[in-house]
């Protein structure tokens, strides 16, 4: 289990900029590179330095900041781009090629033995000219990708005994928690390095497989803000967070800057000019709301009845909706004593019908359920 020893690589700044409405300036990439940091992530990836001659330029500007998160540049398996990003200064290098079937044929049109004799080549002139790089090998579609060859190209690299970790991508979020599990253990067997995880989220399995990376022996998860990505993405960072956090609050505490994700959430959104999502885990509007009146009696008592995550720890608030029809007393009681309104219980109870019965016939604001309350004092 490496739930205690993760590691988070943030790649907003490579597969978020894959993103379809995401164009960053390298002020844009400076100030989210520096707000990861500030919150702690221990990688932040970037796009190729081969992708244009802004990227390659924004790739160095990062590279020679004082991040204390390790920079990783993201590249295909090609010597040239090799060359290319051993010049920007980066921390590391996370390589990678397809390996399934479909993307042989329709993409690179390599075959098992050329995609394991490319790795040698290009792995072993990056180790020569950088031995201190750290240095990442992953195949691409590692899923569709036939298990016994995926293992003979895995092998065949850790032979070659120089890169610290073995990527493995869902790249189109076909896998299940149990599928990882299986893949994760199939991947240690082969190797005692690293193991990465990128999982894309078009099942709405990437923070579940993820995590279930995690409990099978992966050692680092790709994630981005918002999950934001090709299509619809990979494993969110508040989600991954949550889910983690759920599981090892002081953990998470001791790890990370909580109170930043919030604002890292709402610096990315109107960088890529989509809202965050309602139920996004943390910093969703909804993560915190209650309602319903066995919930809010309760919530009101202990939060912890009803809240697997305590917003405090990320700076958030929650808040109590009492003007519906699902109402009930104990919140009506709560809204009173806030107003100073000194009621009994039979005085509270009648004001909650009316207020049930109200809201029958209209939506309720907050004044309308003062309202009521005030009418009751008199
Ligand atoms: C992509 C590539 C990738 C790479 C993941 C990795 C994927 O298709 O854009 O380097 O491990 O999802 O396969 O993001
Ligand atoms: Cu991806």
């Amino acid at each position: 289990m490496s739930l205690t020893q993760f590691a988070i690589i943030d790649s907003t700044l490579r597969e978020g900029e894959q993103f379809a409405s995401a164009h960053f300036s390298t002020a844009d990439k400076i100030e989210i590179a520096e707000s990861l940091d500030f919150l702690g992530v221990e990688y932040i990836e970037v796009t190729s330095p081969c992708a244009s001659p802004q990227s390659r330029q924004d790739c160095q500007a990062l590279a020679n900041r004082d991040l204390s998160a390790k920079l990783l540049t993201h590249i295909r398996c090609h010597l040239d781009d090799a060359k290319v990003a051993l010049d920007t200064g980066v921390d590391g290098i996370n390589l990678v090629i397809g390996t399934s079937a479909m993307l042989r044929q329709f993409s690179h049109g390599k075959s098992i033995d050329q995609i394991i004799d490319m790795a040698a080549t290009v792995l072993g002139y990056i180790r020569e000219q950088a031995p201190a790089l750290e240095l990442r090998f992953s195949t691409e579609d590692s899923f569709r990708s036939d298990r016994q060859e995926l293992l003979k190209v895995y092998g065949a690299v850790e032979q070659l005994g120089i890169v610290q970790r073995f990527g493995m991508a869902d790249t189109v979020g076909i896998s299940t928690p149990l599928q990882v599990m299986e893949m994760v253990r199939d991947l240690r067997r082969v190797t005692q390095a690293d193991i990465e995880f990128h999982c894309h989220n078009d099942t709405g399995c990437a923070i579940a497989n993820s995590y279930v990376a995690l409990e099978a022996g992966a050692t680092h998860i790709d994630t981005t803000i918002m999950g934001i990505g090709e299509r619809n993405g990979i494993t969110s960072l508040a989600g991954l967070i949550a889910r983690l956090y759920a599981s090892d609050p002081d953990g998470l505490r001791d790890k990370y800057r909580l109170h930043q994700l919030i604002y890292l959430h709402q610096l990315v959104s109107r960088k890529v000019g989509v809202a965050v999502p309602f139920d996004h885990c943390i910093v969703g509007e909804s993560a915190f709301r209650h309602k319903a009146g066995i919930h809010t009696k309760a919530v009101l008592k202990n939060p912890a009845t009803y809240e697997a995550i305590n917003p405090q720890d990320f700076a958030c608030s929650r808040s109590i909706a009492i003007g519906h029809r699902l109402t009930g007393w104990h919140a009506i009681a709560h809204r009173a004593q806030e107003l100073g309104l000194n009621l009994d219980e039979a005085q509270l109870r009648a004001s909650t019908q009316a207020i049930k019965a109200l809201a029958d016939t209209q939506e309720l604001t907050l004044e309308d359920v003062d309202r009521v309350l005030l009418q009751s004092v008199h």
